[in-house]
């Protein structure tokens, strides 16, 4: 039997003022276009009718242009968790219009299983090929897992986006699981391995809740990511030779352990570096997302298994793993976000973490989300799930940003996501920080003498000199002076300790 076939126009007059919306993808990848395309153009014309009309949005992890940017733009976002990486939604969060929940990724199937955001009205899929049974509807995925599986079963109505932009061949990639209930009836997720499947490569959907199909062809709104600077580089290059040390050094076994890395010109960086560095061997990577690095070292066979939950590359990079199905089907599994980020997988296969910091303190404590304290950035993303449950816990940032004028490295943090707990190893393009063994005060002399940029260590020196002692020695007036300095003044190199201790 065929399903209905609407428009995405006629999708988007379904959806009525106040409804909460599941999505399916994780990034820009894999996320529906067509009916939010038109559902922004419907906010902004029953706004100018003067009535209401405003969504709460639930993804897998951040989205589009289309979704958050122009919903935002419209003034069209009641409530938006858990990611978000776009410019246009960072702004009318900053205005306070938004009520954003920034929340761990590998969180949201359980809290939306769990009741925490209320009834999920709808959930929109995007799917590549669709078995349109009358009692079950097989719904084959498209570049991404995220919380498709549970949005589907929970959401009342479901709209189904066929974009033929995909390549139905993409359902070879997935693997759909999702866990009991907590108690008895949940059983240990049985990955050992990498590449292990252990669901089925498609999602269920109850076809007497499927309003309609919307058929379309659109190209993913994908991003290119930021050219590699000399500064990324170097930072590559720092965390390739020190899980070399670490190798050598007998803390990380020869066959190596699998890799996380975050989204960004870093993550990129860092998986060339290691592709390239003769002595680490060919790896594997558990991780949220593949970028465009990691495909092409799974075609070169560096990276053998690659595990993740979205491939987020561009349309260029699909191309190529849609045109070479038979070869990426044995070395890439595509898992809904709630597998990918599980600290139950993440421990037992011992998974190496690195994640992009925004600043970190000089105790460990870092902060990827906010910027002087108040202004959000995109929010913690996967970055949690994977340093609270990494062997080894690796953040990357520049040790300085805008020109110098901001050290990444801080007295305080501004606010704080992993904290001192949870993070090994600091990497800056000046050096490496290991932290691990050590408390507060070799910490913080590891931190200064490593990753901080020598503009910037004298004051930290100082600070140290000056913080009341004590097992962790800060200064209660002077913690935030860089931030405070860097706000009044402009460059936080003019921070004069002296204004604070007065
Ligand atoms: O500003 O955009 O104006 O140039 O922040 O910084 O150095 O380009 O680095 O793009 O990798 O972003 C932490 C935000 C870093 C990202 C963060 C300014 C800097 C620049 C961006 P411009 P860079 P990136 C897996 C894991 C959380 C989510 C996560 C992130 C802009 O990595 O969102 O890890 N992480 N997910 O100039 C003021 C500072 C600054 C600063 C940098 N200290 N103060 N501005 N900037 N440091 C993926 C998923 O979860 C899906």
């Amino acid at each position: 039997m065929a399903y209905t076939r609407i428009t995405a126009a006629e999708a988007a007059a379904l959806i009525k003022d106040n409804a909460y919306i599941g999505l399916g993808g994780f990034t820009p990848n894999g996320v529906p276009k067509a009916v939010f395309r038109e559902l922004s153009k419907r906010a902004i014309s029953e706004h100018e009718a003067g009535r209401p009309f405003q969504v709460g949005i639930l993804t897998g992890a951040s989205s589009l242009q289309s979704v958050e940017g122009d919903m935002a733009n419209a003034h069209a976002i009641k409530f938006r968790a858990p990611f978000s990486t776009n410019k246009d939604f960072r702004t009318h969060t900053n205005l306070g219009e938004i009520d954003y929940e920034d929340t761990h990724l590998g969180h949201m199937a359980e809290r939306l299983r769990h009741g925490f955001y209320g009834e999920i009205d709808w959930a929109i899929i995007e799917v590549s090929d669709l078995e349109e049974g009358e009692n079950l509807c097989k719904a084959y995925l498209t570049s991404a897992g995220g919380i498709a599986v549970t949005i589907a079963r929970l959401a009342k109505r479901v709209i189904i986006e066929y974009n033929h932009f995909h390549n139905p061949s993409a359902k070879l990639l997935h693997d759909c699981y999702e866990p009991g209930e907590c108690g008895f009836a949940r059983q240990p997720i049985p990955i050992i391995h990498v590449g292990d499947k252990v669901g089925k490569n498609y999602i269920e959907i109850d076809p007497h809740k499927i309003v309609g199909v919307v058929e379309c062809n659109i190209p993913e709104e994908a991003r290119s990511f930021k050219a590699m600077t000399a500064e990324t580089q170097q930072m590559g290059y720092n965390v390739a030779e020190f899980l070399v040390k670490d190798m050598n050094e007998g803390r990380i076994p020869p066959q190596f352990l699998p890799l996380q890395s975050g989204v960004g010109a870093t993550g990129n960086a860092v998986l060339q570096a290691l592709g390239q560095n003769p002595h680490i061997p060919h790896f594997e990577v558990y991780s949220e997302v593949v970028q465009d690095a990691a495909i092409d070292l799974i075609q070169k066979g560096i990276i053998t298994n690659a595990s993740a939950t979205a491939m987020t590359v561009t349309n260029e990079t699909l191309k190529t793993v849609y045109d070479n199905m038979r070869f990426f089907k044995q070395h890439l599994v595509i898992r809904q976000s709630e597998i990918a980020n599980s600290p139950e997988v993440i421990r037992r296969l011992g998974v190496i973490a690195l994640n992009t910091a925004i600043e970190c303190d000089m105790y460990g404590n870092e902060n990827s989300s906010h910027i002087c304290g108040s202004k959000l950035m995109n929010g913690i993303g996967g970055s949690c799930d994977y340093e609270r449950n990494g062997y080894i816990s690796i953040f990357t940032t520049a040790s300085t940003a805008k020109d110098g004028k901001i050290s990444a490295i801080v007295p305080m943090c501004s606010h704080v996501d992993s904290t001192e707990h949870d993070v090994d190893v600091i990497v800056t393009e000046q050096g490496v920080a290991d932290l691990r063994g050590k408390g507060p005060m070799r910490r913080a002399k590891e931190i200064i003498e490593n990753c901080a940029h020598p503009d910037y260590r004298p004051l930290l020196r100082e600070y140290l000199r000056i913080a009341e002692k004590g097992h962790e020695p800060q200064s209660m007036r002077a913690a935030l002076s860089f931030h405070d300095t860097f706000m009044k003044k402009g460059d936080m190199r003019l921070t004069d300790f002296g204004d604070y201790l007065k």
